[in-house]
């Protein structure tokens, strides 16, 4: 058994588009009612695909979900005189962001000794809430080896559940027993809590993590309130390394004091308000960052968005970081300007999953020739541009089914369809 650390990014879907459907969410909401561009958006995934393959790390995807979701909009008897949210609802490609596809707790850290991934009911989001059936049909394919892999049912509502972008692994090394940290709001305030302590809770229980080497933590009020509608907004942790801003946390002292207690290798890296506020960090997508761990002793490199190493406060930031002779050794900027629009980072787009890639149905790992493969199905069917007054276009939603059977199909997938 090799275990190592395979993203598996969300390959942006054919009906990608801007219809500030999450409240809470700034740059979503900001860019509401603009034309997007899913072609461009889906290239710009797999770009990213590629710079990290490049760096000798294993790669895999996940795919689209079928959209517009008619089955949804017909449980809903949309009408045309109807919430146009739901109807935009239906057409959203809000799958692409696979850190909320599930929370993943790998082999080490479980009681059988499998790899546990528990699906997200992403109730909160109604766009979202519709996810789960379908990503779990495809996590059942891609991780369907059961002496290595369990996947669970969704946490039933009404505990919101938003997997992995409210969960973080800390370990000496990737193959070895780590730590899991799960972070939950509290509701109350101007933005809804997404992830519920007691979905939280019921997803450690179900992995069989052993609860001395399991934090529960609250999310700051504040960071919620400044836009941090997922942890992962505000902090990121890879390996020994957590790099957090100072006000991601309720408690942030208790919940350093803890890491360091159950790892006591662990290195925070805490990013004060005085060089990043909250809002600049929210703004920029600093911490929405692939932190990686590099092939045959490279240190760690941060996958930061364009949007972070233009932002002149946070470059500097970044400056100071890379002198400053800590584990982070290197800083790759990648343009997800397309997803950072809707507020999906580096980090938003790709699932961590610690398994032997020889374990994991070959379909869903991606390599230069399957990346030519795909790049080529995006640029023949994936439309250019989508006004949000062509949502509901039945020409348009006929492109979008099309364009994703073209992949399904490419990628000997139709049991998907
Ligand atoms: O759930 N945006 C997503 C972004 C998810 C980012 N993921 C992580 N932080 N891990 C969301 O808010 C916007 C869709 C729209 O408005 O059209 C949206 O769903």
């Amino acid at each position: 058994m090799s275990l190592r650390e395979i993203n598996f990014d969300g390959i942006v879907g054919p009906s990608h588009n801007y219809a500030g459907l999450s409240i809470g969410n700034l740059a979503a909401t900001a860019h509401a009612g603009q034309v997007s561009h899913p072609r461009s958006a889906a290239l710009q995934g797999l770009a990213k695909m590629r710079g990290n393959m490049a760096l000798g790390l294993p790669q895999g995807v996940l795919l689209p979900l079928p959209r517009p979701n008619a089955g949804w909009l017909d449980r809903l008897a949309w009408i045309p005189e109807a919430d146009p949210a739901l109807l935009a609802g239906a057409w959203s490609a809000s799958a692409m962001w696979t850190a909320n596809a599930a929370t993943v707790s790998p082999a080490p850290d479980t009681a059988d000794g499998r790899c546990h991934l528990t699906v997200a009911n992403l109730v909160t989001m109604p766009h979202r809430a519709q996810e789960w059936p379908d990503t779990i049909r495809q996590l059942r394919v891609a991780f369907a080896d059961e002496s290595h892999f369990a996947v669970h049912d969704a946490v039933p509502p009404c505990f919101g559940d938003e997997g992995a972008a409210n969960h973080m692994r800390m370990a000496a090394e990737h193959g070895a027993p780590g730590i899991e940290m799960f972070v939950h709001g509290r509701p109350g305030g101007r933005f809804p809590a997404r992830q519920h302590e007691q979905a939280s809770r019921a997803v450690a229980r179900r992995h069989g993590l052993d609860p001395g080497r399991t934090l529960f933590v609250q999310q700051a009020a504040e960071a919620i309130e400044a836009g941090a509608f997922h942890n992962d907004v505000v902090a990121v942790a890879n390996g020994t390394v957590l790099f957090t801003h100072e006000r991601a946390f309720a408690d942030p002292d208790g919940t350093y004091a803890a890491i360091r207690r159950l790892l006591p290798k662990a290195e925070i890296i805490v990013v004060p308000d005085a060089e990043v506020s909250l809002a600049d960090a929210i703004a920029s997508y600093l911490f929405n960052a692939q932190l990686l761990s590099l092939p045959a002793g490279g240190g760690m490199a941060l996958v930061v968005p364009g949007e972070a190493s233009a932002h002149p406060r946070v470059h500097a930031f970044l400056d100071r970081l890379l002198v400053g002779n800590g584990p982070i050794r290197q800083v790759l900027p990648v343009d997800v300007r397309e997803s950072m629009a809707n507020g999906g980072g580096p980090a938003c787009l790709r699932l961590r999953v610690v398994a032997d890639p020889g374990t994991v149905d070959p379909r869903f790992l991606l390599d230069d020739d399957k990346a030519t493969l795909i790049e080529g199905v995006i640029a023949a069917h994936w439309p250019e541009a989508i006004a949000p007054a062509q949502l509901g276009d039945p020409a348009l939603a006929h492109q979008i089914v099309a364009a994703r059977y073209a992949l399904l199909d490419a990628l000997h997938l139709l049991e998907l369809a």
